[in-house]
C-alpha cells in the first residue's frame, strides 16, 4: 500500500496581514531569548538557516539629490563632503555587475540619488536589460515612480524595486520633509501593479521610539502582499547630516527589530543591510540567528563603507554560512 504524503502547512510560517500594534509591542518586549527562539522557529519553517543571500549595490548616480532625507549622505541639503557623479555609462555598470557576479553576488542593485527618474531614464532601462542578461537578479532604487515608469522597468527585465518606508508614518516627517509617507506607499503600489517584486524596509536609529519600529513593521506586514525583500538598515551616522549625533541604538534592540521582522514577514528575505561596517562578528551572528539571511557584499554600499570581503569570508566560514 502506498501512503500519500501531503505537505503539511506550518501555521507559524503562513503570512498574516492583520497584525495589531499591541501584539507587535509585546513581541518586541519579550525576553530576548524567547524572541530569538520564536524567530528561529519561523525562519526554519521556510528557509535553510545556514544559507545566506548576497547582493551587491552600485551607485549609478551619486549625490546632489534634491530630497532632504536627514540620514542621507547624498542629499544636496547637507554638506557631507561627498564626491558627486552624474549617471554612469551603461558599459561601466555592466563591468561592475560582472565583477559582482564573479565575486558571488546573486542580485545586483542599482541606486540613484534622485527624487525619481528624469530625462535619462532610457539609459537606466538599458542598464537593467544588460545586467539581467548577465544572469543576475536585478534590483533598482531610483526614488518615486509613476505607474508607467514601473511598467517600463518591468519590461526591461527588472526583478525587484527597492523603495523603503524608512520608519513609522508618525515619525516620517521628522526625517524627510520633501515627500510624504503616502508618496512612498503610492510608488510601492505602482511597483506591485507592474508585477515587480518589492524590496521595502527601513532604518533603525533615526531617533524613533520602539512604537515607531512596531508601526513600521505593521505597515510592512499588513500590506496586501508582503515585500519579497525586507532590508533592515542600521543608521550610518554621516558627518554633515542632521542625524550625525543621534544616540547609539542598543544593539539588542536592533536584533529585536530583525527578529520581529522575521516573525511578521515569515516568507520574506530579511536583509541585514546598512551598518555592518564596524559591527562585531558576534552582533552580526545574532542578527543571523534572529532571521536575517541576506547581506550586501563589497567594500562600499552606495557611498558609505561596508564590511570588507575578507571579513565576510572569514565570518561566513566560521559560522558555516553558505551563499544561496
Ligand atoms: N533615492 C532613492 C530613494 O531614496 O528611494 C534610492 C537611494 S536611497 C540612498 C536608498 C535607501 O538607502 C534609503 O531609502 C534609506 O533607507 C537608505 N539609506 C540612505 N542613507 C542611509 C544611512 N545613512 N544609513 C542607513 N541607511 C541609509
Ligand atoms: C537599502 O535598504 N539599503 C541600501 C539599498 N537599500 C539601496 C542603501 C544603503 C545606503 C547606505 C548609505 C550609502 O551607502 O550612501
Ligand atoms: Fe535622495 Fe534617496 Fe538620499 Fe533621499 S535617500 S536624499 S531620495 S538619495
Amino acid at each position: 500500500m502506498t501512503v500519500a504524503i501531503t505537505p503539511v502547512s506550518n501555521p507559524i510560517a503562513e503570512p498574516r496581514h492583520d497584525w495589531r500594534q499591541e501584539e507587535v509591542l509585546d513581541l518586541l518586549a519579550q525576553p530576548f531569548n524567547d524572541l530569538l527562539f520564536q524567530a528561529q522557529l519561523v525562519h526554519r519553517a521556510t528557509f535553510d538557516a545556514n544559507r545566506i543571500q548576497v547582493s551587491r549595490l552600485l551607485s549609478i548616480k551619486t549625490g546632489s539629490c534634491p530630497e532632504d532625507c536627514k540620514y542621507c549622505p547624498q542629499s544636496a541639503h547637507y554638506d557631507t563632503g561627498l564626491e558627486k557623479a552624474k549617471l554612469l555609462e551603461v558599459e561601466t555598470v555592466l563591468e561592475a555587475a560582472k565583477a559582482a557576479r564573479d565575486s558571488g553576488a546573486s542580485r545586483f542593485c542599482m541606486g540613484a540619488a534622485w527624487r525619481g527618474p528624469g530625462h535619462d531614464f532610457d539609459t537606466v532601462l538599458r542598464m537593467v536589460e544588460g545586467v539581467k542578461s548577465l544572469g543576475l537578479e536585478t534590483c533598482a532604487s531610483l526614488g518615486l515612480l509613476s505607474g508607467e515608469q514601473a511598467r517600463q522597468l518591468k519590461d526591461a527585465g527588472l526583478d525587484y524595486y527597492n523603495h523603503n518606508i524608512d520608519t513609522s508614518e508618525e515619525h516620517y516627517e521628522q526625517v524627510v520633509t520633501t515627500r510624504s509617507f503616502q508618496d512612498r506607499l503610492d510608488t510601492l503600489e505602482h511597483v506591485r501593479d507592474a508585477g515587480l517584486k518589492v524590496c521595502c524596509g527601513g532604518i533603525v536609529g533615526l531617533g524613533e521610539e520602539r512604537v515607531d519600529r512596531a508601526r513600521m513593521l505593521l505597515t510592512l506586514a499588513n500590506m496586501p502582499k508582503h515585500p519579497e525583500s525586507v532590508p533592515i538598515n542600521l543608521l550610518i551616522k554621516i558627518p554633515g547630516t542632521p542625524l550625525e549625533e543621534n544616540a547609539q541604538v542598543d544593539p539588542f534592540d536592533f536584533v529585536r527589530t530583525i527578529a520581529a521582522a522575521r516573525i511578521m514577514l515569515p516568507q520574506s528575505l530579511v536583509r541585514l543591510s546598512a551598518g555592518r561596517q564596524g559591527m562585531s562578528d558576534e552582533l552580526q551572528a545574532l542578527c543571523f540567528l534572529a532571521g536575517a539571511h541576506s547581506v550586501f557584499c563589497g567594500v562600499k554600499l552606495l557611498t558609505a563603507g561596508n564590511a570588507s570581503p575578507d571579513q565576510d569570508k572569514s565570518l561566513f566560514g566560521r559560522l558555516g554560512l553558505r551563499p544561496m
